[in-house]
């Protein structure tokens, strides 16, 4: 029998304020275009899409004391928790399309927040060729999206670590990254000394993305809240060049197809985002197509029962 899913809300977050690249902005209507609502409605899910939340412009300024646009990416990332918020408390399963991903933040902030009022674990699952744990200091660009993850671990500025209210918004040993295989000098010192888990594609190449997946989800119960970031630059280039930081050597489309089986199979998955998706850079809306497809797969679509 196949699983039952919870209401989901797609709610779309048209900005590229804290990417190096525009276009992401326009992720939103490629996501839908490429048919993510009509996919989930077809496995069986009760879709509503809620449209798209109506943020600050982006203003395309050079970084001010380290940090490009900040004052926008606060903006969006405060609609994004609201937004995200709502979903769950509603009993809903908010999929969040991005929009690039300092949007992460807001959207992790109002999951770590539901989980602490509803008394849940959380997990969160880091999709990204990229560990975005950047900081003001340390960054190579003043590209907030490098850094959403450094701030739900309470490094960054107090607008965006004290998002929710108080800080860190997330403990470090609730993450766990995927596909990771660039990270900045200063970036790679944080993550030893706050001791992230991750699983770069070094790590995978050794003992197959299987196993990484099998450790990944390693601990969850019927209480935890899965949480999936997926940075669609997690994915090999060959096959997702729609995305502006591309880096070559990511998780091919088999791999990236168990990855989305293993969490389907875990059935804990209770957020999502979909992030970095940019047409502009895409051919034809492959990249679009071939997220839904995966999302498909996250949705349970395999191709044998398997229960
Ligand atoms: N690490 C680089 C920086 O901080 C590039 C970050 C690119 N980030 C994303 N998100 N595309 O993963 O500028
Ligand atoms: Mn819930
Ligand atoms: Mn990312
Ligand atoms: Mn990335």
């Amino acid at each position: 029998m196949s699983r039952t899913y919870p209401p989901v809300s797609l709610i779309g977050a048209p900005t590229d304020v804290g990417a190096g690249h525009r276009g992401a902005r326009l992720g939103p209507e490629a996501l839908r275009i490429a048919g993510l609502g009509e996919a989930l409605s077809a496995r069986g899910v009760d879709v509503v899409d809620r449209g798209n939340l109506d943020g600050p412009r982006n203003p395309w300024q050079k970084p001010v004391e380290g940090y490009r646009h900040l004052p926008e990416v606060v903006a969006w990332n405060r609609l994004v928790m609201d937004a995200v918020g709502a979903e769950l408390k509603g009993g809903r399963m908010p999929i969040l399309l991005g929009g690039d991903h300092c949007l992460g933040l807001g959207s992790i902030t109002a999951v770590a927040r539901h989980c602490r009022d509803t008394g849940k674990q959380l997990r969160v699952l880091w999709l990204d060729a990229h560990a975005d744990f950047n900081t003001s200091q340390v960054t190579p660009s003043g590209n907030i999206h490098g850094m959403p993850v450094s701030c739900l671990c309470g490094l960054g500025p107090e607008p965006l670590t004290h998002l929710g209210g108080s800080a860190p918004a997330m403990r470090a040993d609730e993450i766990r990254q995927i596909g990771i295989r660039s990270v900045d000098p200063g970036e790679k010192q944080l993550i030893q000394q706050h001791g992230l888990d991750v699983y770069d594609m070094r790590y995978i190449d050794e003992i197959g993305m299987r196993r990484v997946m099998e450790e990944a989800l390693e601990g969850l119960d019927e209480n935890t809240h899965l949480h999936v970031s997926f940075d669609v630059d997690f994915l090999d280039p060959s096959i997702a060049p729609g995305v502006g930081t591309t880096v070559p050597g990511g998780p091919n489309y088999r791999e990236a197809q168990l990855v989305m089986e293993m969490i389907a199979d875990s059935g804990r998955l209770a957020s999502l985002d979909i992030v970095e998706l940019n047409p502009i850079l895409d051919k034809r809306n492959r990249t679009a197509k071939l997220a839904v497809d995966l999302v498909e797969s996250l949705f349970g679509k395999s191709t044998l029962m398997r229960e």
